[in-house]
């Protein structure tokens, strides 16, 4: 029951919210500062912290996450409501204050719930739904969360559908996720948002929508877009169209935290069976769900949940920073006041385009005929493959290499991400290197060409230049194919500042023999 004064608060707040702004909303002073700067900001929920996981996982997801988002050069806006305030963007220690559930006593707070937490000064997780209103509200293009809510199973007896899907159907933000968990019905989920104009297209491998705990649910989406850069490009499309729509870009779980579909469905249908003995409805439903299941795995269901948020905020994280990048119409990111560049692995070496050549024979006679072959073009370079794992497992290097100023140089800078591209020059006296390679039919490599002088642009003078920096990094990797001045100046570099150094040689594989030969 609620009282009259306090339905007249709430439908005051209701009607005062936003247009009016009498409901503050507080922005967090660096978020502020960033979205002036049009610089990477990635918004992320709530819910998974108050509702979503225990005690203390919670905490150390949140904390985590918003560390990940970091790393990659964005700032984090965990938003949620703290005693009847919106916060977009939250201290720790609130963090801690609101995961901290007995005490906190957070309301889920999905739109319909914002007039009524607000006006009674309630705290509060932000599902998808609410968070997507704040979001957008201080102008946060790109949120990240597990999974987003969808049409539960019995939808058509039960009615449920979350309002996330509503919310992503009328407001201009894209969310990456999991997918949708694994528990709603997936297939009506995406006829779903199909009806409602969102866009989905999956990110990863494979045009199969990604289902929460597995890699997989056997639907697939229109749309399969594999790096941050496309991502962006189709926000920004999608912004300049301003459809008031929103996009989801699903991402899979890592494979190594992935459930096989089979067992987690015997558990899930085990934790909906509980859920219709215990009489559990409305938003009850998902927290209950998550937690039966996560029991029911012996808490193995709650380390892929964790694992998945982790790498969907990395994956949100790269395509914000892909996104400014492109605003800015920054084609080569050289803006270091983007990003801070002290303190991160520092790799030294080539960048390539890699044409791999597989011929249909292992009789091989270069005696001027033609040989049939396959080609492959890639890019490659020793430097710039460790630059990109190490970017890929969340610790972006710099990266300082050289590439000519021809249409390969601009194809391999246009895959180096953003806040690694600082230190890669353009040098236009010089091809961007290329390196040919050829393969006979059972995968042997046999022949080796490289165009790669452009590698003895990175001087001794030029690592010197850096020194400023090249001090503050953890490990200096530095690539073989560099020549023999420059690689001793960065190891003296390294004995004076104290840092460990990585020589990497190349590494060709022989398939035949399935043995990698240096
Ligand atoms: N992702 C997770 N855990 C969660 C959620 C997402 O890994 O708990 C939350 C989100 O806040 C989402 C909500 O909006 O679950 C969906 O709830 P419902 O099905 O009741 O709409
Ligand atoms: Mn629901």
């Amino acid at each position: 029951m609620i009282r009259l004064g306090k339905t007249l608060a709430i439908l005051k707040n209701h009607k005062s919210f936003p247009a009016k702004r009498k409901v503050s909303m507080y922005i967090k002073e660096e978020i502020r500062d960033a979205l002036k700067q049009k610089k990477a900001v990635v918004a992320l929920e709530s819910t998974i912290i108050t509702h979503g996981m225990p005690f203390p996982e919670n905490v150390n997801c949140a904390l985590q996450v918003e560390q990940i988002v970091r790393q990659q050069g964005a700032v984090p806006a965990t938003i949620a409501i703290v005693k009847g305030r919106i916060k977009i963007g939250l201290s720790p220690e609130e963090i801690v204050t609101l995961g901290d559930t007995k005490s906190s006593d957070p309301v889920k707070i999905s739109r319909r719930d914002l007039s009524y937490a607000i006006s009674n000064k309630r705290n509060g997780g932000t599902t998808v739904s609410a968070t997507i209103i704040a979001a957008t509200k201080a102008g946060i293009p790109i949120f990240a969360t597990g999974g987003i809510g969808g049409v539960h199973r019995g939808a058509e007896s039960t009615f449920d559908i979350s309002a996330d899907l509503i919310e992503l159907g009328r407001s201009k933000i894209a969310v990456i996720s999991s997918g949708v968990k694994s528990i709603l019905d997936i297939s009506k989920t995406l006829e779903y948002l199909e009806t409602q104009g969102v866009f989905v297209a999956t990110f990863g491998k494979t045009n199969d929508f990604p289902a929460f705990y597995s890699t997989k649910s056997g639907f697939n989406v229109p749309y399969c877009i594999q790096r941050a850069e496309e991502a962006a490009a189709v926000i920004k499309c999608h912004n300049e169209l301003d459809l008031q729509s929103g996009m989801l870009f699903a991402v899979p779980i890592p494979e190594e935290y992935a459930f096989d579909p089979e067992i987690i469905e015997g558990f899930i249908e085990k934790a909906l069976k509980e859920a219709n003995c215990d009489d559990v409805r409305g938003k009850n439903i998902t927290p209950y769900l998550l937690s039966q299941i996560a029991k029911l795995t012996g808490g193995k269901s709650l380390e892929s949940n964790v694992a998945l948020i982790k790498n969907n905020a990395r994956v949100a994280a790269d395509i914000a920073v892909a996104l400014v990048a492109l605003e800015d119409g920054a084609q080569t990111g050289n803006d270091a006041s983007q990003f801070n560049l002290e303190g991160r692995p520092f790799v030294i070496g080539g960048s390539n385009l890699d044409c791999s050549a597989t011929l249909d024979t292992s009789e091989i006679k270069l005696d001027g005929r033609i040989l049939n072959a396959n080609f492959t073009y890639t890019a490659g370079g020793v430097g710039r493959n460790i630059c990109e794992s190490l970017c890929k497992l969340g610790f972006p290097p710099n990266f300082l290499s050289v590439v000519g100023a021809d249409e390969r140089g601009k194809m391999i800078m246009s895959v180096i991400p953003p806040q690694s591209r600082h230190f890669v020059r353009v040098d236009d006296s010089c091809n961007t290197a290329e390196c040919i390679v050829v393969f006979d039919d059972r995968g042997s490599c046999r022949l080796l060409m490289g165009d790669m002088k452009i590698h003895n642009k990175i001087t001794p003078e030029v690592i010197l230049e850096n020194e400023s920096i090249i001090k503050t990094a953890p490990l200096i990797i530095l690539d073989s194919n560099l020549s023999e001045e420059a690689i001793e100046e960065c190891l003296k570099l390294a004995v004076k500042h104290n840092i460990p150094v990585k020589l990497q040689h190349r590494r060709v594989v022989c398939f035949h023999c399935k043995l990698w030969r240096r």
